[in-house]
């Protein structure tokens, strides 16, 4: 493997790229075949066009090329792409001329999605497998051979007359312990979800020609169909995204956004790893931030892992810097924002890295206050793709709400994400957001500006800690530990995040979001709470479990009483500094929290009050929650023992306490 710049971006380079077309012999002709041309004899006899495009791409591994050349005869493709990270430019270079992007300042570049297909689709997805026993209460659990069957005739002749690229890749720093699990082959007809697979995973021939078990890959198929005519949101919805876990094989169909449609991510890196996690007792694989904080005094490092649900600021944690007043004494490293592999390690310890080569990140509040890491790592020269956002085709700028606090005042050229002038827009029109509220930027980890130098490592991390953090008005406190394990992971089970309106919800109950995995989960929840006790529990040294706020707000004036943002490390640094058995907090029923002389509150004013409120339990609303909680537990049949005693002890310290 070697290392190549393209416009200032380095990307990982695994070998070189090919494409070969079908070519219609029974009409001795070379061009394409084209849709209903040729019989299903000739169509066969001229599958040797598979052969001879993964034959120029180096591609060796037989079962590999029996995936590809099953799935080109279903859809029809008449050309084979086989891709490699080094085809970026040239990919890029295609995907201008052909409109699909736009330039967005040097090395940038901008792309829209059909306006019906701008974010994932919970009710569309589904976990199949051949095991019943796998259906749990969200993972939408349908029978495998039904889903093959139905996903084979939605895709069937789909690609007729078209490119069908082939992605290799590799959801894992190469040589890591978990390879095994992390090689994937994606086939999609949708150039810029190659270019996202390029910024997002390790792209080439390489990741599957050498694995030791050749065929342990994700057979991972995309088709994005014919967006207009897919009935999105309706009775006759035509999507379709279907893992079917125990024959690690995801059929997408009907998308070419996001997590739907770039399969290494969501699919691969969280659904079927899970999945696989589970399956093969060896490690978890969450919804989960990964940080390093390195103390400069000691030269001390601590590594965090943490799940939050949509909207609770993971990203802006993810990529955090230290506030300005500890910046001489610590730096944090950024690993990853959205997935982490965990398994215990043979010293006893956890071990976590980032499956993911990239950030597919939020755009929408994104700017120089609350994360300016992110606003960096989209320089100019980086190679990032925005999606969604508004665009000026004559200055090549982008925007998105909260990028600036102002939308630009001169708005010549500009066009909101639907491509619309917003200099025609009319009187009812004009308050409309300029950018999709779910706009997206993608960049590669390298060009994070804090990324850690070994992120890349495949021995991954030690983990000293694992926070669980939603976005809650009240009751809960700015930071509270858990050292007990079944506690810590009853605490992650029964995380969530307020409803954003009271229409949708109970007023102060959560939209319960299982270590922010609700999305994602891909068997039945009673299992994976046993599977999370056994791998914790495996770590003869475990992390600390914990449970952060940063939304409490005033109940008079509504008030945010934490600042937020840069200042959320000092709870962290206070976590570790506990783990560490440097602080002693002080006890409450439903974990340790800090005193007010522990917590480091150098250079920064907060009002004595609102440190009062967001460092104290209200033991009225606890009691109430352990109501809500217990309801969303009995929901799933069969859930381990240990997870009900530590409801039971918390609600009973919880009633002493009263
Ligand atoms: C998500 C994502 O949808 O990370 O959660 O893209
Ligand atoms: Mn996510």
């Amino acid at each position: 493997m070697t290392h190549g710049t393209q416009s200032g971006t380095q990307y990982q380079i695994w070998g070189r790229s090919t494409a070969v077309e079908r070519v219609c012999e029974h009409h001795r002709q070379l061009t394409p075949c084209t849709p209903g041309g040729a019989t299903d004899e000739g169509i066969r006899a001229d599958m040797g066009f598979v052969d001879s495009a993964l034959d120029e791409a180096g591609l060796l591994n037989p079962h590999v090329r029996e995936y590809v050349a099953h799935w080109a005869e279903v859809t029809g493709a008449a050309r084979i792409e086989v891709v490699d990270a080094a085809d970026d430019a040239r990919l890029v270079a295609e995907a201008l001329e052909a409109g699909e992007l736009m330039p967005a300042g040097e090395g940038r570049y901008y792309s829209r999605s059909y306006h019906k297909d701008t974010a994932r689709s919970e009710e569309r997805t589904i976990v199949a497998t051949n095991d019943e026993r796998h259906r749990g209460q969200y993972n939408n659990w349908r029978p495998a051979a039904e889903m093959r069957e139905l996903l084979t005739s939605k895709m069937r002749g789909q690609l007729a007359g078209r490119t069908m690229y082939v992605v290799p890749y590799l959801m894992a720093p190469q040589g890591s312990p978990l390879e095994k699990y992390a090689a994937g082959v994606e086939l999609t007809d949708t150039r810029t979800v190659v270019l996202h697979m390029i910024r997002m995973a390790r792209v080439g021939v390489s990741s599957i020609n050498d694995l030791a078990e050749p065929d342990s890959f994700v057979r991972a198929v995309h088709v994005a169909g014919d967006l207009p005519n897919l009935g999105q949101g309706t009775p006759e919805d035509q999507r379709y995204f279907v893992t079917i876990a125990d024959e690690r094989t995801i059929l997408h169909y009907g998308s070419s956004y996001g997590g739907n449609a770039l399969l290494g991510k969501i699919a691969h890196g969280l659904r079927q790893a899970a999945f696989d996690g589970f399956a093969s007792g060896e490690f978890l694989s969450e919804q989960f931030l990964l940080l390093g904080i390195t103390d400069k005094q000691t030269g001390e490092k601590h590594h965090v892992v943490g799940g939050f649900p949509s909207a609770s600021g993971k990203t802006n944690l993810a990529m955090t810097l230290a506030p300005d007043a500890l910046g001489d004494r610590y730096h944090v490293e950024f690993y990853g924002d959205d997935i982490a592999w965990i398994w215990p390690g043979e010293d006893g310890r956890l071990y976590a890295f980032n499956p993911e080569g990239g950030v597919f990140g939020v755009a929408k509040d994104t700017n120089e206050l609350t994360n300016p890491t992110a606003l960096h790592s989209v320089d100019e020269g980086s190679g990032a793709i925005f999606t969604n956002v508004a665009y000026n085709p004559d200055t090549q700028e982008v925007w998105w709400e909260g990028k600036t606090p102002q939308p630009p005042a001169d708005v010549t050229g500009w066009e909101d994400w639907k491509g619309d002038k917003i200099a025609d827009r009319s009187e009812s029109e004009k308050d409309a957001p300029w950018a999709h509220p779910n706009s997206r930027f993608t960049t590669a980890l390298s060009q994070v500006p804090n990324v850690s130098p070994a992120y890349d490592d495949p021995a991954g991390v030690p983990v000293d800690a694992i926070i669980f953090g939603g976005r809650t008005r009240d009751r809960e406190p700015l930071v509270r530990a858990i050292h007990d394990i079944a506690e810590g992971v009853y605490d992650g089970l029964t995380l969530g995040a307020e409803a954003t309106f009271a229409a949708e919800g109970v007023e102060g109950q959560l939209r319960y979001d299982p270590m922010s995995m609700r999305p994602f989960m891909s068997y039945a929840e009673a299992d994976y709470a046993a599977h999370w006790l056994k791998i914790v529990g495996a770590a003869s040294q475990p992390p600390i479990f914990a449970h952060v706020n940063w939304f409490q707000r005033d109940a008079e004036d509504g008030h945010f009483l934490w600042p937020g943002y840069r200042e959320n490390l000092r709870a962290l640094l206070w976590l570790v500094q506990l783990k560490n058995g440097e602080v002693k907090g002080q006890t409450t029923p439903v974990g340790i929290i800090p005193t007010r002389e522990e917590l480091n509150l150098e250079g920064l004013e907060i009002p004595d009050a609102d440190l009062e409120r967001i460092l104290s339990i209200d033991n009225e609303r606890w009691q109430q929650e352990i109501g809500f909680r217990e309801e969303h537990l009995r929901q799933f049949e069969g859930l381990p023992e240990e997870i009900w005693e530590a409801h039971r002890r918390v609600a009973a310290a919880l009633e002493d306490d009263a």
